[in-house]
């Protein structure tokens, strides 16, 4: 799946709003990406420069990739072709503010959502105001006073869709246009970073403007969505209400989400397949009800099986993910899991061995107990938790799956 800059894009799409005249760059898919910075900044002359960092890593513990030391170069142009001051974002950065803006040695990073925060430190820094004290931003050396920044309200907030044609192509058989019609998990599980980034209370758009959006872009020719919050299904009436709404907008419209598998009732799912869903993503991440358990999940084994044979009953693709090695993985759960996910029938299986450890969750804590990291690690370096006596027999047993 092609990755569209879904965060850059609705925080530039704010700072137009707010008057300011904004360039935006894509280097998603930019083989050179220093020299697009340079030609950039050479035909604009910016007073600032935002760079989303959506990626830290890829989280892959048998080969981790660093993806901040492709930013470096980066943010590196952007200092030797311009005085603008460099503010850091995005989703990554909120999971590490302190150290990805240490690391990078940019001037101001924001945390949590961008569409406030950052027009609030341009009208600081325009003003030439310190901008220390603005919920959510981080001032290099000074840390932050208040933060992350959440906003309440996301009805008022731009969505992305004029500028979208520019960096997207419709007819490109990869791309699922993404679309975010809430913000913030109340779920907890030990290991996920997402209330870092999003806040753990739910903030919902309205159905019908996220309907209205989804339509807007179907105009113009785009036919493939993907919804990226991170449960679709929570809360259900919500959900049904945007199911209902996206009925009416046009047949030639499919679209994919994700799910969390607990109390998922057949009217969501019937109403889903109405709608155009033809595919869901489905983090069970594992089939054992004691890693189930310890991963704080709220589900079972009974209730994902119940959301996958819904699912399949309205011909909706499953994709499922296990995500093995965690704290009391062993063989025998790790085949628990294997065999459960097979016996699932899906359409298809994501495996991810060791778990990413992300700061403040309880995961961290438990790796800090159990001498894998050390408490004053910032984590910015990809680690991860392995349970003991997994390794190598694990890889061997996953790359045998067929
Ligand atoms: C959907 C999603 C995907 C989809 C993307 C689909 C698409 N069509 O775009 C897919 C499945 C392809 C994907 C792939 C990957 N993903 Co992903 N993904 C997500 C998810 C669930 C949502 C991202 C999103 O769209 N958010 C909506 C937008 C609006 O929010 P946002 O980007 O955070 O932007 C807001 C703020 O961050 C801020 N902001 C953003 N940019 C900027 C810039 C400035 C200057 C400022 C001031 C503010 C700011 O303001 C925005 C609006 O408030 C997040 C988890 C999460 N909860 O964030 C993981 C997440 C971003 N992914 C992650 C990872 C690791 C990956 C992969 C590397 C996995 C892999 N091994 O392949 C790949 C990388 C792909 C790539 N090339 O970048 C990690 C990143 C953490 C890390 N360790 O690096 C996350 C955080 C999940 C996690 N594990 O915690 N992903």
């Amino acid at each position: 799946m092609v990755t569209i800059p879904l965060g850059l894009g609705v925080v530039a799409a704010a700072t137009h709003r707010a008057g300011h005249s904004v360039t935006f760059l894509d280097l998603l898919g930019e083989s050179e990406p220093a020299a697009a910075v340079r030609r950039t900044i050479a035909a604009c002359s910016p007073e600032v420069i935002g760079i989303s960092i959506r990626n830290i890593d890829d989280q892959n513990r048998e080969a981790p990739r660093f993806l901040l030391d492709q930013v470096r170069p980066v943010v590196e142009a952007c200092r030797a072709c311009s005085s603008a001051s460099i503010v850091l974002g995005g989703a990554g950065y909120s999971i590490f503010p302190e150290a990805t803006l240490a690391h990078l040695g940019a001037d101001y990073g924001v945390s949590g959502d961008g569409e406030v925060a950052f027009p609030a430190l341009l009208a600081r820094l325009e003003a030439g105001q310190d901008p220390f004290g603005l919920p959510g931003v981080h001032v290099a050396g000074r840390g932050c006073a208040i933060g992350p920044s959440f906003d309440e309200d996301l009805d008022v907030l731009p969505p992305w869709d004029e500028a979208l044609g520019e960096v997207a192509d419709p007819a490109s058989p990869e791309l699922w246009v993404p679309v975010q019609s809430r913000r913030g998990c109340p779920n907890d599980c030990s290991y996920c970073s997402t209330a870092r980034i999003q806040g753990r209370s739910i903030r919902a758009r309205a159905p019908e403007l996220v309907v209205e959006h989804v339509a807007r872009l179907a105009r113009k020719g785009f036919r493939r969505f993907y919804f990226v919050d991170n449960s679709f299904n929570i809360p259900e009436s919500h959900a049904l209400e945007i199911c209902r709404g996206l009925r009416g907008i046009d047949p030639r419209v499919t679209w994919r989400c994700i799910l969390y598998p607990h109390l998922l009732r057949e009217e969501l799912v019937l109403a889903m397949a109405e709608a155009g869903c033809t595919e869901v993503s489905l983090g069970f991440e594992s089939g054992s009800p004691e890693i189930l358990r310890r991963m704080n999940k709220r589900f079972s084994p009974a209730d994902i099986r119940a959301a996958s044979d819904l699912l399949a009953s309205h011909h909706i693709r499953r994709m499922g993910f296990l995500l093995l090695g965690g704290p009391g993985e062993t063989r025998e759960t790790v085949e628990e899991s294997i065999s459960f996910a097979r016996s699932l029938a899906l359409d298809s299986l994501k495996v991810t061995v060791g778990i990413r450890i992300y700061p403040g969750t309880p995961l961290a804590r438990r790796a800090v107990e159990d001498g894998l990291v050390s408490a004053h690690d910032d984590l910015l370096l990809p680690r991860f938790y392995l349970a003991p006596g997994l390794d190598p027999w694990i890889y061997q047993r996953v790359a045998g799956l067929t």
